[in-house]
C-alpha cells in the first residue's frame, strides 16, 4: 500500500474549496440577527447628538408610556448596579451609558427594550435629554492646548487630556547616530481615522433564564472566551453559568474585538426582564461608535550615510484616541504599537516617543486589520523609506535592498525589542521587481514623462509580528495569550475538532480540517470544525492579530499528534508488535521492516472503542493548549504602478504585484483570498476612505454615501506571488497572513502616486489620495495634509 496523496485528502497545500461557503452562498448562514428565541424582546440605543456636553436631565417618562415598551435603561440605573462604566483593554474606563457627560457624537445615552425594534426606536425618540453643550475637542492639537476643556473629568487625578506617554528604543545611541549622519531625512504624516466596516454590524441576544439562572449570549464577538471571562469577573456572575456563542459572523476586521455598551446593556436588560433581549446595531451606529482604526500623526527623522545605509530612526507619534482609551497597552501588547517599525531592516538603533490624546471622538486606534498600531508603523516606515531614497538620490529598490535584513542575519534583534526569526527578504524583493518589470518600467516612465504623462512606481516591503503571543510577554486582562484545540476521533474514523479561535470569514472550518488531514491522514472532509461556543470549545483567546494560524493552528497540530501517539499504541496492539516497531506514514501505521502489515488510522479509531488493549482507556481524543515560543514573522513586498492625470488628479493603478511569504500555506486559495481582501482594503484607505469630524465634532462618514467601500468595479487587479520560508518554531512552519496586505498595502499605492510627482517638490499628500488633493498638490507644488 502506498502512502496517501496528501493533496487528495485535503491536507496541507490543498486549495480545498471553503466548506462554510456551502451554507453562505445558499443564504443558510446563521448570523446573530437570524436567531429568534421564544419571547424575545428588542433593544435600541439612544445616542448623543452632541460631541461634548453635560447631561443636565433625562426624562424617560414618555417612553415608558408607549405600549410595548418594557424597559428603559439610563446611565443612572446602570450606575446603581455598578455597570455605568466598564474597563477597556488598556485599563482605562469607558462609559456604558453616559451618566455625567457625553464625550463623542453617537455615544450611548439610554436604551429602550420593547416588543419589536420599531417600538424600541419610538421609545428612544420619546426620551428627552437636556444637554449643556461644552467646547468640542476634535484633534490632538486642540486637545493639548492650555485652555482645552478637560474631557475625562470623571477620572481622578486626570489634569489634562493626555491619555498616555511612552517611549521605546535607545535615545542616547540614536542621538549619537544622528550626529554622525551624512544626510537626515524628515517626514510628517497623518494616518487618517478609518473604519473596519464589516458588512454585518454588531449585535447580541442576551438570554438569561430565571429558572436555571444561566445566561446565554449570542453575539458578534471575535473572542467569545474573553467575553465570558470579562462577564464573570466584571459582572461577578458564576463562569459556568455563562455561555457565550459567536454564531456565523459577517466580517470582523477587528471591529468585533472590543466589548460594546450594547452587549452589556442587552445582558442587564435580559437579567432584569427574564426574557431574551436582542440588540442589532444599525449602520450609522456601527460607523459612528465602534472600533475605529488609526488617527495618528507622525513626525520622523532618519539618519543616513551617503552610501545609503540607515544609521538610526527617530519618531514621535501623537495619537487621537477619542474619549476612551481602548487601544493596546504598550506594556501588555507591544506588538500593538509602533515597536514593530523597521523590524525588517538592519538599522542599528532608534528611538520612538508617543503621546496619546483624549478627544471628543469615539474610541480610536482600536484595530482595523492590524495589531492595533502596526499598520501605522509599517506605513510610516515605508513612506520614510521612499522619502529617504529621494533625499539620497538613490534608486528606491536598491535603497531597500541594501538595508533589508540579510538571510544570514536571523535571528535578528530589532531596535525596539523583537526577535525576528526567519525570512528571505532579498528574494521576495527581487521576485517582486522582476514580476513588475522594474528596470523596464523606469525606462518607460522617463520616456512617458517627456510626453507629459506621469507614471509612478511605489514599493512597500515589510514584516509584521503576528500571532500574539507568548505568555511571557502577552496577556489580556491578566489572562496569558495561548490557544487551544480539542480533537475527538469517532469510532469510524470521522472526527470533530473544537478550537478556541473564531472565524469571521477567514475560512477556519476549511483550513483547520487540513491540518488534521496533514497530521493524521484523516481526510479533511471527515473532520467537522466547531468554533465560538464557550460551552463546548476549549478556552482560547479568539481571532485577531492574525493569531489563529500561529497559535490555534499550532494547537491543532499538537492535539493531532497526541491522538496519533495513542493510535500508535492501538496499532501495536492490532499488529501484535511492540510500539517501538510501529512506523508512521500518512494515515497508516505499519510494522518496521514489514510495511505490508499495517493498520489505517480509521482501523485504530475503531479499535479505540472496540478492541483496545488491556488497561488502556477507551476512546481517541485529546486537547492541547499551545503557548508559542515567539511571534511569527511573515514578510511581504508590494509594488504598485500608477498613472496620475495632471489635469484632474485622478490616478489609476496600472499593475499591482504582491509577493507574500507567510511560511507554509495550509490552503493557498484561502491565503490568496486573504491577500486580495487586504489589498482591496489597502486600496480603499489610500484612495477614498476616511472618517473625519467637523469643528463641532459632528462625524462625517457615518453612512455609505460618505464612507466609501470599493466595489469590484474600482478595485484594481492583483498579481500574486509567493516565497515560502517556514516558520522555525511553528509545528507545520506556518505564519499568520490575515492582515499583511492591509498593513503593507497602503504605502505601495501612496508611494507610487508620490513617485509620479517626484519632480514637483511634493513630499507628502495625506491619505486618502482623493483627486482634488493630488490636483491641489500638483497646482501648488506643495504638500497637502
Ligand atoms: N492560512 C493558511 N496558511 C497560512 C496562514 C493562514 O492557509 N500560512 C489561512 C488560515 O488557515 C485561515 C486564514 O488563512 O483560514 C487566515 O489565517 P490567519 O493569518 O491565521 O488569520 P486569522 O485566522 O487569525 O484571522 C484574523 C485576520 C484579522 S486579524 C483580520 S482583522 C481579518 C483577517 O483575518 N478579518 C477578516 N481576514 C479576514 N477575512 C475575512 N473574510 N473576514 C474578516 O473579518
Ligand atoms: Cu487588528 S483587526 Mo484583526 O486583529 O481582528
Amino acid at each position: 500500500m502506498t502512502a496517501l496523496d496528501e493533496i487528495k485528502i485535503g491536507g496541507l497545500g490543498a486549495s480545498r474549496r471553503r466548506v462554510e461557503d456551502a451554507r453562505f452562498v445558499r443564504g443558510r448562514g446563521n448570523y446573530t440577527d437570524d436567531i429568534v428565541l421564544p419571547g424575545m424582546l428588542h433593544m435600541e440605543i439612544l445616542r448623543s447628538p452632541l460631541a461634548h456636553a453635560r447631561i443636565t436631565s433625562i426624562d424617560t417618562s414618555r417612553a415608558w408610556e408607549i405600549p410595548g415598551v418594557r424597559l428603559v435603561l439610563t446611565g443612572e440605573m446602570m450606575a446603581q448596579r455598578n455597570l455605568a462604566w466598564m474597563p477597556t483593554l488598556s485599563y482605562d474606563t469607558q462609559a456604558v451609558l453616559a451618566t455625567d457627560k457625553v464625550r463623542f457624537q453617537g455615544q450611548e445615552v439610554c436604551v429602550v427594550v420593547a416588543d419589536d425594534p420599531y417600538i424600541a426606536k419610538d421609545g428612544c425618540d420619546a426620551i428627552v435629554v437636556e444637554y449643556e453643550p461644552l467646547t468640542p475637542v476634535v484633534n490632538p492639537l486642540q486637545s493639548r492646548a492650555a485652555d482645552a476643556p478637560l474631557i475625562r473629568d470623571d477620572k481622578e487625578g486626570q489634569v489634562d487630556n493626555t491619555c498616555y506617554r511612552w517611549e521605546v528604543g535607545d535615545r542616547a545611541a540614536t542621538e549619537r547616530a544622528f550626529a554622525q549622519a551624512d544626510v537626515v531625512s524628515r517626514m510628517q504624516l497623518h494616518y487618517p481615522r478609518s473604519h473596519p466596516s464589516p458588512i454585518e454590524c454588531c449585535g447580541s441576544i442576551a438570554d438569561f433564564d430565571p429558572a436555571t439562572q444561566k445566561l446565554t449570549v449570542y453575539m458578534t464577538t471575535q473572542a467569545p472566551h474573553i467575553i465570558r471571562a470579562a462577564v464573570a469577573l466584571v459582572a461577578e456572575l458564576p463562569e459556568h453559568m455563562i455561555r457565550i456563542v459567536s454564531p456565523d459572523i459577517g466580517g470582523g476586521f477587528g471591529n468585533k474585538v472590543p466589548v460594546y455598551p450594547g452587549y452589556v446593556a442587552s445582558i442587564l436588560a435580559s437579567i432584569l426582564l427574564g426574557r431574551p433581549v436582542k440588540w442589532i446595531e444599525d449602520r450609522t451606529g456601527n460607523l459612528a461608535s465602534t472600533g475605529f482604526g488609526r488617527d495618528m500623526y507622525l513626525a520622523a527623522e532618519m539618519a543616513l550615510r551617503s552610501d545609503g545605509r540607515i544609521l538610526a530612526v527617530r519618531m514621535h507619534a501623537d495619537t487621537d484616541q477619542g474619549a476612551f482609551f481602548a487601544d493596546a497597552q504598550p506594556t501588555k501588547f507591544k506588538i500593538g504599537l509602533l515597536h514593530s517599525a523597521f523590524a525588517c531592516y538592519d538599522i542599528g538603533t532608534g528611538h520612538i516617543t508617543a503621546q496619546g490624546h483624549y478627544t471628543n471622538k469615539a474610541p480610536g486606534g482600536v484595530a482595523y486589520r492590524c495589531s492595533f498600531r502596526v499598520t501605522e508603523a509599517m506605513f510610516f516606515q515605508e513612506r520614510m523609506m521612499q522619502a529617504a531614497a529621494v533625499d539620497l538620490g538613490m534608486d528606491q529598490a536598491e535603497f531597500r535592498r541594501i538595508n533589508l535584513l540579510r538571510d544570514d542575519a536571523f535571528p535578528a534583534r530589532t531596535p525596539f525589542g523583537f526577535l525576528v526569526d526567519s525570512g528571505q527578504y532579498g528574494k521576495c524583493l527581487r521576485l517582486g521587481l522582476d514580476a513588475i518589470g522594474y528596470e523596464q518600467f523606469l525606462v518607460d516612465q522617463a520616456e512617458a514623462r517627456t510626453r507629459g504623462r506621469r507614471l509612478g512606481i511605489g514599493i512597500s516591503t515589510m514584516t509584521e509580528p503576528l500571532g500574539a503571543g507568548n505568555s511571557r510577554e502577552y496577556d489580556i486582562l491578566g489572562i496569558k495569550m495561548f490557544d487551544s484545540a480539542e480533537l475527538r476521533v469517532h469510532m469510524t474514523g470521522k472526527a470533530i475538532l473544537r478550537v478556541g479561535a473564531k472565524s469571521q470569514g477567514q475560512g477556519h472550518e476549511t483550513t483547520w480540517g487540513q491540518i488534521v488531514a496533514h497530521e493524521l491522514g484523516i481526510p479533511a472532509a471527515d473532520v467537522i470544525v466547531e468554533e465560538g461556543d464557550t460551552d463546548t470549545a476549549p478556552f482560547g483567546m479568539g481571532t485577531y492579530a492574525s493569531r489563529s494560524t500561529p497559535v490555534a493552528g499550532a494547537a491543532i497540530s499538537m492535539v493531532a499528534r497526541k491522538v496519533r501517539a495513542k493510535a500508535r499504541k492501538l496499532a501495536a496492539h492490532l499488529l501484535e508488535c511492540s510500539e517501538e516497531d510501529v512506523e508512521w506514514e500518512l494515515g497508516r501505521l505499519y510494522v518496521r521492516g514489514a510495511p505490508h502489515r499495517g493498520a489505517t488510522i480509521q482501523e485504530c479509531a475503531m479499535a479505540a472503542y472496540s478492541n483496545m488493549p488491556d488497561g488502556m482507556e477507551p476512546g481517541l481524543e485529546n486537547v492541547a493548549y499551545y503557548d508559542p515560543p515567539n511571534l511569527t514573522w511573515p514578510f511581504a513586498c508590494y509594488i504598485a504602478t500608477v498613472e496620475v492625470d495632471p489635469e484632474t488628479g485622478v490616478w489609476d493603478v496600472l499593475r499591482f504585484v504582491a509577493v507574500d511569504d507567510c511560511g507554509v500555506r495550509i490552503n493557498p486559495m484561502v491565503v490568496e483570498g486573504q491577500i486580495m481582501g487586504g489589498l482591496t482594503e489597502a486600496y480603499a484607505m489610500s484612495s477614498m476612505q476616511f472618517q473625519t469630524y467637523d469643528a463641532e465634532g459632528n462625524m462625517v462618514g457615518s453612512n455609505y454615501m460618505d464612507y466609501l467601500l470599493p466595489t469590484a468595479w474600482e478595485t484594481p487587479g492583483f498579481e500574486l506571488h509567493e516565497v515560502v520560508t517556514p516558520c522555525p518554531h511553528h509545528p507545520i512552519g506556518a505564519k499568520g497572513v490575515g492582515e499583511c496586505a492591509a498593513v503593507g498595502g497602503p504605502a505601495a499605492f501612496v508611494n507610487a502616486v508620490h513617485d509620479a510627482l517626484s519632480d514637483t517638490g511634493v513630499r507628502n499628500i495625506d491619505m486618502p489620495l482623493l483627486p482634488d488633493r493630488v490636483w491641489q498638490a500638483l497646482q501648488d507644488g506643495r504638500d497637502v495634509s
